[in-house]
């Protein structure tokens, strides 16, 4: 099954935008969305016709914006031969199924756009699998006659209802049955992303994960530093796929660096869970670098969204090194708001290579204490720490006898709290 989203060559789709500005945000926040939903739009290849933000206090239950600015805005669609209406946040299955009867073409929302992009782009065999089955999750509520790629012979103009209602059912279960295959095929492939996990974690190099909002330059920075040759370019979601180098530090430490995919403002949750096993990179990661296009007017607001997404995957509070990139973008320096509130920040240009210097040294600094070994003694009773011992750490030296199990182990930073009380200092 191809592109579920897509329904002919994207190239030729006619789309129009349409944003809400509620009372509750500003209304820079929402030019700024729109302006990131038009550049989502071209990724994905699309013709942008038009857009359209309605001031509301809160949004329409039945129609998400109001049902004659809706009526209004289908009109200048019609005329326009627009065939596509993207809305900038998600709509409920009901939302979209009436804007469907009001617009009379195909009704998107932000996170189709993002499913769509993402299937575009996806380039391995795990990756696909995910973004597939993101779709088809993200599809099965909402499948209307104006998605009709599975009954190609009905053609989008089927009437709702009578022998279409059918139509519908027969989707849904085809739907359903491919989500359980897909979820089969993806335990398959996660199996022997354990297996190669494994063996890098026998090498025992600390692990350190590059993230931040698409386009930052992550993978920009990964070359720069290991020469990687990943594909960096001026488009949102360049990089699906996670690529791990080794890197040698000034110091001889070697350290393994993953480039993943870029993070977004609301980032679909399913997506989200969908990438879990890609994001896995992350979430075991030892030091994360957090790269910030720091010339870019929404930077503040970007940091937070690749928070709130860390903490999603339950990523939040690791060693974390900001690295403010584009500094050569920014003649007047980094404002003072930011660097007041990260003072530690490392800024670079991952193009010119200013500043990567100190970035290396700062990376070295962060690492070091995992190549330190301490001794502990935890009671034979305390048996799930003693498996997460295993887990986290490296152990080298284990003894079972006596009263209290005793190793010798390194534990990577963001894990040692949990172990200090079993700590031999003496
Ligand atoms: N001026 C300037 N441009 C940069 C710098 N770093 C990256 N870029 C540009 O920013 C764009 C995005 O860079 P990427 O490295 O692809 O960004 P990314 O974070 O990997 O993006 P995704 O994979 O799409 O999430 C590219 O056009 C880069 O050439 C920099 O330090 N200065
Ligand atoms: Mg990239």
């Amino acid at each position: 099954m191809k592109s579920l989203i897509q329904t002919r060559d994207t190239r030729s789709i006619r789309v129009f935008l349409v944003g809400v500005e509620l009372k509750s945000r500003n209304a820079a926040d929402i030019r700024e969305s729109l302006a990131e939903l038009a550049e989502l739009a071209e990724t994905a290849g699309t013709k942008i016709m038009g857009e359209a933000v309605q001031k509301l206090d809160t949004p329409v239950a039945a129609t998400y914006i109001g049902k004659g600015k809706a009526e209004e805005l289908a009109e200048y669609c019609k005329e326009n031969a627009v065939d596509t209406v993207i809305f900038d946040d998600e709509l409920s299955p009901a939302q979209t199924r009436n804007l469907e009867k009001i617009f009379e073409v195909k009704i998107m929302d932000r996170t189709a756009l993002i499913l769509e992009i993402f299937s575009q782009r996806a380039r391995t065999r795990e990756g696909k699998l995910q973004i597939e089955l993101a779709q088809l999750e993200y599809l099965l509520p909402r499948l209307t006659r104006f998605w009709t790629h599975l009954s190609r012979q009905r053609g989008s103009t089927g009437s709702i209802g009578g022998e279409g209602e059918s139509q519908l059912e027969a989707d849904r279960r085809k739907i359903q049955e491919r989500i359980d295959k897909i979820a089969d095929e993806l335990d398959v492939v996660r199996r022997q992303r354990e297996t190669q996990r494994a063996g890098r974690q026998r090498a025992n190099w600390p692990l350190a994960s590059i993230v931040g909002y698409t386009n930052a330059g992550k993978s920009t920075l990964l070359n720069k530093l290991t020469g990687a040759g990943v594909l960096a370019e001026d488009k949102l979601f360049a990089t699906l796929d996670p690529t791990t180098r080794r890197l040698r530090l000034p110091t001889n430490q070697n350290v393994l660096l993953t480039d993943t995919v870029g993070f977004i403002k609301k980032l679909p949750h399913g997506l989200v869970e969908a990438f879990k096993a890609t994001l896995e990179e992350v979430v075991q990661a030892d030091l994360l670098l957090h790269v910030v296009d720091i010339s870019h007017p929404q930077a503040a607001e970007q940091i937070d969204a690749v928070n709130t997404v860390l903490a999603e995957i339950a990523a939040a509070g690791k060693p974390t090194i900001m690295v403010f990139n584009k500094i050569d973008q920014l003649p007047g320096g980094v404002s003072g708001l930011l660097q007041e509130k990260f003072p530690h920040a490392v800024c670079i240009s991952a193009k010119t290579g200013d500043g990567v210097a100190p970035l290396l040294a700062e990376i070295g600094t962060q690492l070091r204490p995992i190549r330190e070994f301490l001794n502990l003694r935890i009671p034979h009773e305390k048996s799930a720490v003693i498996a997460r011992l295993h887990a986290v750490g490296q152990v080298v030296e284990s003894r079972y006898t006596g009263k209290n199990a005793r190793f010798k182990v390194r534990i990577p930073p963001h894990a040692l709290d949990e172990f200090r009380p079993f700590i031999v200092t003496a």
